[in-house]
């Protein structure tokens, strides 16, 4: 299909992602996102972490269901990552895709990192080799109290392992992403997710037509 937007058309790939504590709302989000770049001629590539390729989404299985320590969950989401890189996202980016991710590496800074207590120099050094300098254009933080968030949870479904870790995990980890974004004020954008999902979805929009990638 000919690219309708002209600012789509030749232009480099977007590498989107979106970051959140769990019941933050990110996921309720993404198909607005993606409707909002497909009507402007854009392609769009769906992906979440860990997953994105059978080999990831085996390894999500184990992630998210067996007993571990923070190294072994480390090594987990980055060799899922890998995977999903070169098999999806780069190319993707290549093509001139908008790639619109559900979780990335901040999420492990801020749950394997400040979540759990492991070593962020460690992490960081995963990060270097898996990413080879990849990193996100934009990253949508949905930010939001833990306590809303566990309603939140409560209400929606059954927890998985990380899910049924208590509040005090949830704002070790909400502190991790607050890090994570006055590391790179330039990178993220934050979303008050403790409104309205209306209003949490128009701001998400406005983050990223703000970006002027695409015609608005
Ligand atoms: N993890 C990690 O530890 N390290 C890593 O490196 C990576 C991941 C990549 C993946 O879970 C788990 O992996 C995750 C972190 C860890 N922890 N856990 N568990 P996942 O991908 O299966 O799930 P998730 O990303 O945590 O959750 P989710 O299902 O995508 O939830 P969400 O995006 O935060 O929320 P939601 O499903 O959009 O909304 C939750 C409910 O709230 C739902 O009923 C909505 O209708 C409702 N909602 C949402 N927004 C609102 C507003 N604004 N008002 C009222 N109600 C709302």
């Amino acid at each position: 299909m000919t690219p309708v937007n002209p600012l789509a058309a030749g232009a480099a790939g977007r590498f989107v992602t979106v970051e959140g504590i769990d019941g933050a709302g990110k996921s309720s989000h993404i198909a607005a996102l993606a409707d909002w770049a497909r009507a402007r001629g854009v392609e769009v590539v769906l992906a979440r972490e860990p997953g994105g390729t059978p080999l990831a989404e085996k390894l999500r299985g184990l992630f998210l269901h067996e007993p571990m320590d923070a190294l072994t969950e480390a090594l987990l989401v980055f060799a899922a990552r890998r995977d999903h890189l070169r098999s999806v996202i780069e190319p993707a980016l290549a093509r001139g895709a908008l790639v619109l991710c559900d979780r990335f590496t901040d999420s492990t800074f801020a749950y394997q990192g400040a979540g759990r207590g492991f070593d962020g120099a460690v992490l960081a050094q995963l990060e270097g080799w898996v990413q080879q300098g990849r990193q996100p254009d934009l990253t949508l933080w949905f930010d939001v109290d833990p306590a809303i968030a566990a309603q939140r949870r409560a209400a929606a479904r059954d927890a998985d392992r990380l899910e049924r870790e208590d509040e005090a995990f949830f704002a070790r980890v909400r502190g991790g992403y607050a890090s994570r974004a006055q590391a790179a004020p330039a990178r993220f954008a934050r979303i008050d997710s403790s409104q309205p999902l209306d209003a949490v979805r128009a701001d998400a929009i406005d983050a990223l037509a703000s970006r002027g990638w695409y015609r608005v």
